[in-house]
């Protein structure tokens, strides 16, 4: 007897999450301003769906874990799981070894059921029956090895079999032994996984593109390491591309705590957006542009941009669009360079709320950068901003990346293969990316006057930040918001002083403000409820 999977709300309660509170490098406030144009999804974008006949046949609520070998195990159902204090010396030890609870995550079944998140009407939704296959792709290095089986094990039990082509493991120069003999062992179970070990490390970047050179499967369907797909994710993500191969399906992601490992869902309605200089967030749908178009909560997102690491993509259509450019390093930038290729070349990029992925979220990167991790990002980002924003890449350098300007600071590499490839596939402007696929993104060109920061350099040791009427010209009034989440001039950051309430300009770390009492600002704790410690950039000039 199968045991249906216990829902959201039974149970086993679920914890929603607001994605905007934990992602990379996410602005916490969005505002989004409305475009006048009637759109769904707020864009207009490319519209080429052929049409095709409805599909036949309900998703299949395939999950090997509905009624799990071990129910009591811990962390089963997708549940927290409250280590006794006793246990933090252990936690601790570990945590470093993937930036979560190593510790914790051992202990939970590799197969564990999650609660099925989906919006209530996904199970009943129809998909055709000759949907294409997939390879599964996951690149990594020194995965934890149970994050790594769980990952495996729930594309394993919650794929139709038909549909599943295989998975590949690309391993991008892992050091840690576990990830040799023993993961070959434990893999040679299940004839559908290979997998293909790279000499040197590659980066997450050239490692997909390795998986994707040696796939079989029709479609290619990426995955970080870390992650458990929910049930029935894997036909909404194929049935999109079915309808139309330039079409890119991105599942919901979901949050699997780094601290207790539960699964959270996630809020409805949000699209994957940048802001500048290319820092990607998520923003939610406004709630009159979804009662407008009466949008279902089943209902596909068109998003600005993708996260980056799930995603789907027909492969000939991958390769057509010329992948992803081989020049990116390690970590970074990969996202925005597939997402602006898809929109400005003839695809598009949705979120299909019925297929949901759990991923674990962490603070850092566990695993080392061959070179300086800043550094490897920027250059990323500015390839990127080369090939593909036009006159826009100005706001890219004039969001703190001046410098990548001095070829001399950096060299960001040959691109001459990027920027024809542009030519050749007849991509659209960014001007037209902005205008169609993102209108309610704040793009000012050029704009001027305004209140801003100002702080004098000449003042250094005992500096207060005053604000004074900008003068753009003045150099010592510029400042910019990075990607670091620094208040960032040349190479000084606003920062505290040593002695404590005063501002300097410092060494990079955080800083807070206190309330406007005369025309300085003082250091305070930070009370999540003050208006006066949140900061908004909202003057953007390019020269
Ligand atoms: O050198 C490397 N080689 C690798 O194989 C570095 C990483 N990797 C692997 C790594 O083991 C992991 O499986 O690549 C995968 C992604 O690396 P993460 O998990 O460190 O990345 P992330 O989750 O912090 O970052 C997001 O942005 C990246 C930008 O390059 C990638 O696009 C990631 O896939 C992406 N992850 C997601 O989109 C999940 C949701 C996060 C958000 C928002
Ligand atoms: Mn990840």
């Amino acid at each position: 007897v199968k045991v249906s999977q216990p829902r959201a709300d039974e149970a086993h309660p679920v914890k929603t999450i607001s994605q905007q509170t934990l992602v990379k490098d996410v602005d916490r406030k969005e505002e989004v301003k409305l475009s006048s144009k009637p759109d769904v999804n707020l864009m207009s974008g490319n519209h080429s769906s052929p049409v095709r006949k409805p599909g036949v046949h309900k998703v299949l609520s395939l999950d090997a874990t509905n009624s799990p070998r071990d129910p009591n195990a811990v962390g089963q159902f997708g549940q927290a799981v409250i280590l006794p204090g006793s246990k933090d010396a252990e936690v601790m030890k570990r945590w470093d070894e993937g930036h979560f609870n190593v510790y914790l995550s051992d202990q939970i079944p590799v197969d564990r059921a999650v609660p099925d998140t989906r919006p209530e009407s996904c199970a009943q939704s129809l998909v055709h029956d000759d949907l294409p296959s997939t390879t599964v792709i996951f690149c990594f290095v020194d995965e934890v090895w149970s994050t790594l089986l769980r990952s495996v094990h729930s594309v394993l039990n919650r794929s139709p079999p038909h549909l599943l082509k295989e998975i590949i493991l690309v391993d991008d120069a892992s050091t840690k032994d576990y990830l040799k003999e023993q993961l070959d062992k434990y893999m040679s179970q299940f004839p559908k996984v290979r997998i293909v070990r790279l000499k040197e490390r590659q980066g997450l970047i050239r490692a997909r593109l390795a998986g994707a050179a040696v796939a079989k499967g029709e479609v290619l369907t990426f995955l970080d390491s870390h992650i458990e797909c929910n049930v029935g994710w894997l036909e909404p993500l194929l049935e999109r591309v079915y309808l139309d191969r330039k079409k890119v399906p991105c599942p919901v992601i979901e949050v699997i705590s780094d601290k207790d490992m539960s699964y959270m869902l996630v809020d409805n309605f949000q699209r994957g957006i940048f802001k500048w200089p290319l820092v990607f967030g998520w923003s939610p749908v406004p709630e009159n542009v979804i009662k407008k178009n009466n949008m279902k909560d089943t209902d596909p997102i068109r998003c600005p941009v993708m996260a980056g690491g799930l995603f789907s993509i027909d492969k000939k259509y991958f390769y057509e669009l010329g992948a992803y450019d081989p020049g990116l390093d390690v970590w970074g930038g990969e996202n925005m360079e597939i997402s602006f290729k898809i929109w400005m070349c003839g695809g598009e990029i949705e979120i299909i709320p019925c297929s949901r992925v759990g991923h674990i979220f962490r603070g850092q990167n566990p695993y080392k950068f061959p070179k300086d991790r800043q550094k490897t990002v920027e250059r990323n980002l500015a390839r990127v901003a080369e090939v593909w924003l036009d006159e826009y890449k100005d706001l890219f350098y004039g969001h703190g990346y001046q410098h990548l300007l001095d070829k001399k600071v950096i060299n960001i590499g040959n691109l001459t293969e990027q920027i024809e490839l542009r030519k050749r596939l007849k991509c659209k402007s960014f001007k037209w990316y902005l205008e169609n696929v993102f209108p309610d993104m704040d793009t000012p060109v050029v704009k001027a006057e305004g209140l801003t920061t100002s702080l004098n350099k000449q003042h250094h040791k005992d500096a207060t930040l005053t604000l004074p009427v900008l003068f753009l010209l003045i150099q010592n009034q510029q400042f910019n918001y990075t990607w670091m989440k620094n208040i960032r001039q040349q190479n000084l950051c606003i920062g505290s002083q040593n002695s404590g309430s005063g501002f300097a300009l410092t060494l990079c770390i955080n800083c807070n403000s206190s309330e406007p009492q005369d025309d300085s600002v003082r250091l305070r704790p930070c009370q999540p409820s003050s208006v006066f410690q949140k900061w908004e950039f909202t003057h953007y000039y390019v020269k």
